[in-house]
């Protein structure tokens, strides 16, 4: 390969100012998916006590959430985190959905990474599997990829993103 100019960002979140929101709904998922969020920030020299964790009834309602405090001038990235399974009505595609697509909206309406840590799956065992089983804790990664986030825009030039 030819020489080029590489940006990416590190997990240093020492000094970062990080805020979570949780949906309440499944909270035997969303909980654990908390514990592997704060676990990573803490690994990576954040200290939980200075990460406010804001806690809404589902996953629909953490855009709006994610927006307020995107916009506030004082957060640097949103760790969103929810579980979202799928039953037996069309209700798992809106709620889902919206979420997905409310969090994008968020993240580039104001340029400050809003991660997505909301699980979608179709039964609870998937869930569990991704909330600290098999499959890893998916919390935990959305907190390193919050950390990666928040460092490479740092990075980039440019001006910040966002309308805002
Ligand atoms: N909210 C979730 O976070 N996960 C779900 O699986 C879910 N289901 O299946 O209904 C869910 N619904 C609630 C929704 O997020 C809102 O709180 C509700 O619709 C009120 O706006």
């Amino acid at each position: 390969m030819g020489r080029y100019t590489a940006y990416e960002g590190n997990l240093d979140a020492t000094g970062m100012r990080l805020v979570i929101v949780a949906g309440r709904f499944n909270d035997a998922i969303t909980k654990p998916l908390l514990e592997g969020a704060l676990d990573g920030l803490r690994e990576h020299g954040l200290d939980p006590a200075d990460v406010p964790v804001v806690w809404v009834p589902g996953a629909y309602e953490i855009p709006l959430v994610a927006q307020r405090l995107a916009g506030s001038g004082d957060v640097d990235a949103v760790i969103c985190l929810g579980a979202v399974i799928r039953g037996g009505t069309p209700h798992f595609e809106y709620v889902a959905g919206q979420c997905a697509a409310g969090v994008t909206r968020v993240a580039l309406d104001t340029g400050v990474p809003v991660i997505f840590g909301v699980l979608t799956t179709d039964d609870v065992d998937q869930a569990m599997e991704r909330a600290g089983g098999s499959e890893g804790n998916k919390g935990r990664e959305a907190a390193l990829t919050a950390i990666e986030m928040v460092d490479l825009l740092r990075q980039l030039p440019g001006p910040e993103g966002g309308e805002g």
